[in-house]
């Protein structure tokens, strides 16, 4: 094995990155969506960061409070905690075999959790941002319980339509209170005879802090349609809001009997509290990143939590004085073949299922190559799979590798003299493609990529240097194509990064070769030292396979199936 890379220490820069991704609510399995939006753009970012030799650290964990998680603790005659417990576990695993790669992937529930949103929450109090006031509510003395607003059925009071929840109604799209359905009965139990109970609840004086929220996000970096949206909504000014829960189930509010804080106020303190572990477990401080700003906080969500991570949090950063995020990275959703993914109507596709046909890596790769940094949303269709795996990625760079290093064993290459304007043509490449992670344009990346393999084969294909292995040009065109593969190597990885260490184990590497390395890739005398290793000891290999039509069409039909049934 090649001894690459002395000492990497020196090039590490100061700046602590964190990059989170929108914690999973832990009550379902994770589909091929939520990559789309969230956790694989997250992943790429934070594996360039690492790789260009920046301290970053990729947070995350499961949502685990709310209501959702109680009514189905109730229905299927749970305890909450087991309803978490077990799909932690699930998307925690969903997400590895995705090949993302966290530094901690925790849960709200959780003590140090609880201990940092109580003490969050305290900063705030006294910092007089909150105010009590009652609040009415319905009773059900059946069961003995404040019903929260997903637990009361009733005919919507603007359109008439029978049996909708308590705040939303599904037929018209209205929103409304508990107390203005008309016939509002238990969702549990079925009881009409519910109570009003006038109750305390705690609020947020979020109307106060118009001013700083917009000054925030009239300079945060955030994607663009995204900050658009949320500079109309204030427009108006901003409401308060009521933080606090009438349920069993949440971070208990200290000083309240019977309250506990709304998922949405603790959830995104769980960025905070999982850096924290984080940092304790490696002696670090989190206060340097949280509270005294000396980090660079980048969120990645999707299209659906804007309100929640451009107004809420920064509202509630800004009255505990801690550090605002310095980026916010917003994505749409997935379509599944044309069609809107869902739930009830059985049609979607989950990690897990798409996992046990294809490898992660195309899912990835699939992702990366449609996606751009806007709210728009997508579409997976097995035909596009097949042709960005196929097509793209296994005909112009798995083609490209496979040529190079073929010929290069065959003909016993070991030396070459770099060709100039090839080379400062990769170079202008590789630039480009190192800004375009820089700037989150992830599909522009990988475009950049598949044209340096393109360029390689243009040359190879006008060279033809497999016609006589033995003259200068065959030696120059492979040596300087043997520089293109090893810059393919670091370039590829963020977006496939298994692909990588493999490529790198082919290539005889002892270690995955990082992108603060790159200039190296064309200094002749390093490349000399992995191309005689490669040719003594390398072995022939295949990079990729082809998806093959047969597995689409089985997973294909299993899908449609579902949908029929
Ligand atoms: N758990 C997203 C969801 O509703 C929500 C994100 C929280 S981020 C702090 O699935
Ligand atoms: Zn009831």
């Amino acid at each position: 094995m090649v001894v690459l890379f002395e000492n990497r220490r020196s090039l590490i820069k100061e700046k602590m990155f964190i990059v989170t991704a929108a914690l999973p609510y832990c009550n379902a399995k994770l589909h091929v969506g939520h990559l789309r939006s969230t956790y694989l753009p997250a992943d790429i970012y934070a594996r360039f960061l690492k790789s260009k030799g920046y301290t970053a650290f990729y947070v995350c964990g499961s949502d685990c409070h709310g209501t959702p998680i109680l009514v189905r603790a109730i229905q299927e005659q749970k305890k909450p905690e087991e309803i978490v417990e077990y799909y932690h576990n699930i998307i925690k695993q969903q997400l590895e075999d995705s090949l993302i790669h966290f530094d901690i992937y925790s849960k709200t529930f959780n003590p140090n959790h609880y201990k940092m949103t109580q003490e969050f929450y305290e900063r705030i109090r006294k910092n007089g941002y909150t105010y009590k006031e009652k609040v009415q509510s319905l009773y059900c003395p059946n069961c003995k319980m404040v019903l929260p607003d997903r637990l009361v059925r009733g005919t919507c009071p603007y359109c008439g339509a029978e049996n909708q929840y308590g705040d939303y109604c599904e037929v018209c799209g209205r929103t409304y209170t508990p107390l203005q359905l008309r016939n509002p009965r238990c969702g549990i139990c079925g009881n009409t005879d519910l109570e009003i109970k006038e109750l305390n609840h705690v609020f947020f004086r979020l109307s106060e802090l118009l001013n700083p929220v917009k000054k925030w996000l009239e300079s945060a970096k955030v994607t663009e349609g995204a900050k658009k949206y949320a500079l109309n909504w204030i427009k108006e000014g901003l409401r308060d809001w009521d933080i606090s829960r009438s349920i069993n189930w949440g971070v208990p509010i200290p000083g309240e009997k019977n309250l506990v804080f709304y998922v949405w106020f603790d959830a995104p303190i769980g960025y905070i509290t999982f850096t924290k572990e984080l940092f304790e477990s490696l002696g670090k401080d989190w206060r340097k990143i949280w509270i005294e700003g000396e980090g660079y906080i980048v969120h990645f969500i999707g299209k659906d939590i804007i309100y929640h991570h451009l107004i809420f949090w920064p509202g509630m950063l800004i009255a505990a004085e801690f550090a605002l995020p310095n980026e916010i990275r917003v994505r749409g959703f997935a379509t599944l073949e044309g069609k809107k993914m869902s739930k009830s109507r059985r049609w979607y596709i989950l990690l897990d299922e798409f996992f046990s046909f294809f490898d992660p890596e195309y899912l990835r790769w699939y992702w990366t190559t449609t996606t751009s940094e806007s709210l728009s949303d997508g579409d997976f269709s097995f035909r596009t799979l097949e042709e960005k795996v196929n097509n793209v990625l296994i005909a112009t760079i798995g083609n490209f590798i496979h040529r190079i290093l073929s010929l290069i064993k065959r003909g016993n290459i070991r030396n070459g003299t770099l060709i100039a304007n090839a080379i400062s043509k990769a170079q202008a490449i590789i630039n480009d493609t190192l800004q375009l992670y820089h700037t989150n344009q992830f599909d522009k990346a990988a475009e950049k990529i598949i044209t340096l393999a393109g360029f390689g084969n243009e040359l190879l294909g006008k060279t033809e240097p497999w016609r006589n292995l033995s003259t200068k040009t065959a030696h120059d065109v492979l040596f300087t194509c043997f520089a293109f593969i090893l810059a393919l190597n670091m370039l590829i990885d963020p977006i496939l990064p298994r692909s990588a260490r493999r490529l790198s184990e082919i290539l005889q590497l002892e270690q995955k070769p990082h992108l603060s390395d790159i200039d190296k890739v064309f200094d002749s005398s390093y490349i000399k030292v992995i191309l005689e290793q490669f040719v003594e000891q390398g072995k022939p290999f295949i990079l990729f396979r082809k998806i093959s039509r047969q597995r689409i069409q089985e997973l294909l039909t299993l899908l449609k199936r579902r949908a029929k049934a």
